[in-house]
């Protein structure tokens, strides 16, 4: 359920292209072994295997496989459009990737944490093995603090935010770039899906242009085949239970 896998699935489904899929249990931490560390040395998921190459970071695999697979294209003609599009992409690497991270583990996700590493020592062996130390900072922070977590506040604005500047593009074609779905439409899904099964779908309850826009891509051969087919049941009720009671807050985040 990697929003970023799902985004790179979608794509590949997308352009009719058959891949091998070596799916990893982040949180069984198969993602920090060493033959995995041989393919992406930062431990993280999507990395593209093509040719015997490595192509790392999952905006730069959609756009090679752009490039590389041409057709059907997923970036407009128009020079301007295009730049639009991967400006949408720059947007998630430019915080959005690290938001739906906080808001995710802050609400559902540190609880599989929590349960899996039950003591405090086996939690900093968790913590030891992420390299970064930003993102294990960060990590630190949203599991210890949960919704108490100062992150949750800036994550909450920055979605706010988009959640408008998407459904003000909506408003002109239905796509976030020209006419035709592109590859922003399919980068951006997963990150507002991923507010629906945690239950936050009432944010744009009053922007009818997201909802029509997420009814759109999921009508999509890609999402079936790089998303729907994907989703993990144990994943999606998690979310649903420990995000029946995160509307409120959130909703006080915003109105402080
Ligand atoms: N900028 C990277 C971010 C990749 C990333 O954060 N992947 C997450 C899943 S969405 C991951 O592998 N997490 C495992 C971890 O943090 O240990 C990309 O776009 O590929």
């Amino acid at each position: 359920m990697s929003v970023c896998a799902q985004k790179t699935r979608m794509v590949l489904a997308h352009k009719g292209l058959e891949w091998e899929s070596k799916h990893l249990d982040l949180r069984a931490g198969e993602q920090f072994s060493a033959e995995f560390r041989k393919i992406n040395p930062k431990g993280l998921v999507p990395a593209l295997v093509h040719d015997d190459k490595v192509v790392l970071e999952s905006n730069a695999i959609v756009q090679y496989l752009d490039e590389v697979f041409a057709a059907p294209p997923l970036l407009p003609v128009d020079a301007v459009e295009r730049a639009e599009a991967r400006g949408w992409l720059i947007r998630l690497d430019a915080g959005l990737h690290e938001h739906i991270a906080v808001v995710s583990f802050c609400v559902a996700f540190r609880h599989q944490i929590l349960q899996r590493h039950a003591t405090p020592e086996s939690l900093q062996e968790f913590f030891a093995q992420i390299r970064d130390p930003s993102r294990r900072a960060v990590m630190e922070d949203i599991v210890t603090n949960g919704l108490m977590s100062s992150r949750l506040l800036l994550a909450v604005f920055v979605y706010d935010k988009l959640l408008k500047d998407m459904t003000s593009c909506l408003a002109a074609s239905g796509c976030l770039v020209g006419r035709e779905l592109s590859l922003a439409d399919f980068a951006m899904l997963p990150y507002i899906e991923r507010l629906e099964q945690l239950q936050l779908s009432q944010w744009w309850e009053s922007y009818p242009e997201l909802g029509r826009w997420l009814a759109r891509l999921r009508a999509t051969p890609a999402y079936e085949l790089g998303v729907a087919q994907w989703s993990n049941p144990a994943y999606l009720q998690l979310m649903k239970e420990s995000g029946s009671d995160a509307w409120p807050k959130i909703q006080a985040l915003l109105s402080d």
